[in-house]
Parts: structure tokens; sequence; C-alpha cells
């Protein structure tokens, strides 16, 4: 089912042409409303006048997250204060905290485009949807909620942690819908074995996971163990929050972008300029309808690839793969680039092995050292020792092998690495400690 059919669906010539008009509207109203684009605009030498068509969008100027941070805290506001009524922020532990706002508009906005999302996830009204988002100023919690409200659904405002008692609701509101990270899912997951419960023989039928990169594999994993479909939904602060982009669960082949709303492009990130259709780039989002906080050209640091072919859906926006990193996350080891995203997907395939696991970074000398934990399952860790450094040294040819990086691999004991209850923390980088 499609919740709004005619904008999903429009035919991308129509689709094009609503974007364009709102790129205009949206150049318009941040020259004359927000002094950092006038000056970034005049800067350059462009007016928004000069914007005739989508492609001239590669004449306007980026925008950055250290934008934002330079502007702290309301200084990319487009409207008077008065106008803002929400407020959330990133949590800032890489710099200091981003700020955004939001009219009721985009509120509005923000809940129809939550509500297209649990639809194309298969989920409907009738539906109850346990919402483990961490709320406040995190966008996630109350993105989701607001989304299930508009929906029609019943939405249980659980938020992050406690995470027994998340169990115990599960099992005694009989949820439909769980909405998490994909890591938090694994948690809830572990935590009922513990308490006896078996997530899979519950109503629960779909998982929407978000806000942390994870892969393929974990969602087969994700899928086996709480006996769910598991969907991907993409967002950030930024731009909206979640819900700029969302899996369907027909196909699970790709995130549809929410275009009438966020014209999407992907571009290298070393020179700016847009990579060819099909190819690998970093997404660059603007934003068409955003009253509150509109953003032209902003670089999510996000890798991915866009895709406009037909999905068998029926929806005709844009599809962007799966993210498995952020340009950001990549670690350099002695020169080879390695994506936290990568070592998950050879650590998941391997058997005896678990999802959890921590990638701990080093300086030892000039050269960087990786060392990868990862648990073992309950009946790999009662193995005999030498079985144990098999297993080792197994894992740590299959890096070499597939990703060229020499890596030393530790098993740790099952449930020893931290479990998060909203995004994972998989890199501990040292070299950036002291
Ligand atoms: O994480 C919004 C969100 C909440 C999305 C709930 C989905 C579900 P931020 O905290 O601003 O916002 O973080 C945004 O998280 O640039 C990506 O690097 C990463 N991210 C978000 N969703 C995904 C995903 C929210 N599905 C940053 N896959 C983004 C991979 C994701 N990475």
């Amino acid at each position: 089912m499609i919740y709004d059919v005619k904008n999903e669906t429009l035919p991308r010539e129509e689709l094009e042409q609503i974007q364009l008009r709102r790129l205009q509207a949206l150049c318009e109203r941040v020259y004359a409303n927000v002094p950092f684009y006038k000056k970034k605009f005049d800067e350059i030498g462009i007016k928004p006048q000069d914007i005739k068509c989508l492609k001239d969008i590669t004449l306007l100027p980026f925008t950055q997250k250290q934008d934002l941070r330079d502007q702290y805290p309301f200084g990319l506001f487009a409207v008077p204060k008065e106008q803002i009524v929400r407020i959330h922020s990133s949590s800032g532990t890489t710099g200091k905290a981003t700020v955004v706002g939001y009219t009721k508009r985009d509120i509005e906005n923000w809940g129809e485009l939550m509500a297209r999302s649990f639809m194309a996830a298969g989920a409907s009204a009738s539906d109850t949807i346990h919402n483990a988002y961490g709320y406040g100023l995190f966008t996630g919690g109350l993105g989701a909620h607001y989304g299930g409200e508009a929906l029609g659904a019943t939405v249980v405002p659980i938020s992050g942690g406690a995470t027994r008692r998340q169990v115990m609701l599960l099992k005694d509101f009989e949820p439909d819908v769980i909405c998490c990270t994909p890591s938090y899912a694994l948690f809830l997951a572990e935590t009922a074995i513990e308490m006896g419960i078996d997530i899979k023989k519950l109503p629960l039928r779909i998982g929407i996971f978000g806000a942390e990169p994870w892969t393929n594999e974990m969602r087969l994993d994700i899928e086996k163990e709480l006996g769910i479909k598991a969907i991907d939904i993409y967002g950030l602060s930024e731009v909206m929050g979640p819900g700029v982009a969302i899996e369907c669960h027909e196909a699970q082949n790709g995130l549809h972008i929410q275009e009438d709303h966020f014209l999407a492009e992907t571009i290298d990130p070393d020179s700016g300029e847009p990579v060819a259709q099909g190819e690998e780039g970093e997404l660059v989002f603007t934003t068409l309808t955003k009253e509150g906080i509109p953003l032209i050209r902003y670089r999510t640091r996000d890798l991915t690839t866009l895709d406009t072919t037909p999905c068998k859906c029926g929806r005709t926006t844009a599809r962007m793969k799966r993210v498995t990193g952020r340009s950001d996350d990549m670690l350099i080891i002695r020169g080879v680039n390695v994506f936290p995203s990568q070592i998950e997907s050879i650590l998941i395939e391997t058997e005896g092995l678990s999802p959890h696991y921590q990638l701990i970074v080093e300086r030892q000398g000039n050269l960087d050292t990786l060392q990868v934990l990862v648990e073992v399952n309950e009946s790999i860790f009662s193995d005999e020792i030498k079985n144990l450094q098999r297993m080792e040294s197994k894992v740590m040819k299959n890096i070499k092998e597939f990703l060229g990086v020499t890596a030393k691999v530790k098993l740790v004991e099952p449930k020893s690495i931290e479990r998060s209850i909203g995004k994972a923390k998989r890199i501990i980088d040292k070299r950036k400690e002291g």
C-alpha cells in the first residue's frame, strides 16, 4: 500500500517539474531571509533567478556541518524565532552540537513523510508501533512518534533503555512494528532470551531500523533472531530526521528518497563534481520544502549510489543504496581504506561469531594498527583454547584476503562488549585520544 499515491508515484518528468519550482522558490527564500546564504550566493556571483533547470543546482554552493556549527545555534534559521515550534539538536560528540528548528508546517510535513515511510515498510493504521528510538533532542523518537500518529496507528512511546521492561511490553502489548537502531534490536533479542521469552513467537511483524550503518548480513541475522521483516530507514537531523528515505517491504532493495521534498545528488567527495549515474558518491541533499532551516546542497558525508529505475512497489522515486558508512568513518590502516561495515560482513558470515564487535585503532610508532574485538556464541566460548585460536586466525585471514588489511582479531566472551541503547559505538580510535 502507498500512503500518498499521488506524490509517491509521479511520472519522473512531473516530479522534476515540481522539484524545479520548489528549488527556485527555495533559492529566493534563503537569499532573502538567511544572511549566510545571501553572502555565499553573492561571493560566487549567483542570483536565485539564475536557476533555470534542475541541473543548475551545481551552480549553487554547498553547505557543510561546520556551517551549522559556525552559525550555532540559530544563525541558519530562515524564519523569525516565533514561527519555530520545535528544536532538535545532534549530540555533538564529534564537535559542537548542530541545532535545527521546525515550523508548524515542517512538523506536519515530517509526520506525513514518516507516515509514508511506515506504510512503505508494510505498516498500517491498525498496527501498534513500539517506538524505542530515543525521545528528546535526537530526532528518532519524536520523528517516528508523529509519523505513527499521522498514519493513525497506536504508538507506544517507550524510548530507549530499560531493556527488560521493553521486552515485557513487547510481550504484553503485542505490537506489530518496532522502531529502534539495528544494534538495539539485537540487544532486545538477547535480553528476551535471558528472560525466557521467544520474540519470534510474538505477533511482531516489522522492524524499522536506522540511525546507524548496518549491513545486509546484519539484516538477515535480525530477521532470523526476531522473526520479522527488517526495513532500513535513513535520515539525518540537518535534513529533517528519520524518513528522508526508506526501503519498501515489497523489494527491500534500496531506500526510496522522498524526492518531492528532498533533492538528492551524489558527488565526488574530493572534487565536489557530480558522479556518473550508478556510481557511488557522497550524498548531498537540498531541502525543497523546509521552512525553519532550509539547506542548500547539504553534504551528508554518507556514501551511496542512486538508482532511478522503476521499483516493483510502484513508487517512482529514486532509491539510494544502503549507506554502509560515512566518509568520516572510513579507517585508513597503513594506506588501505576500510569501512567498519566491511568488517561486519566478514564477522557475521563466520559461524560461531556474534554481531557484537568493536574496532580499536591505535598508533604504534608511525604505523596504525587495527584490533577487532568480536564476541563468540556461548557454544563456541566453552570450546578448547586451540579452537578459539584457530577461529581468530581464520577471521584474520579473511580480513586480510578480502579487505587487504592486517587486523589483530580477538574473540571475547559473550556479552562483554558494551550494548548501546541508541547508536552503537563501533570504533574506538585511540589515535584521537590524547
Ligand atoms: O540518525 C535520524 C534517524 C533516526 C534516522 C532514526 C533513522 C532512524 P542523526 O543523529 O543526525 O539523525 O544522524 C544522521 O546517521 O548522516 C548517517 O550517517 C547515519 N544514518 C542514519 N540512518 C542510517 C541508515 C538520525 N539507515 C546520520 N543507515 C546519517 C546508515 C544511517 N546510516
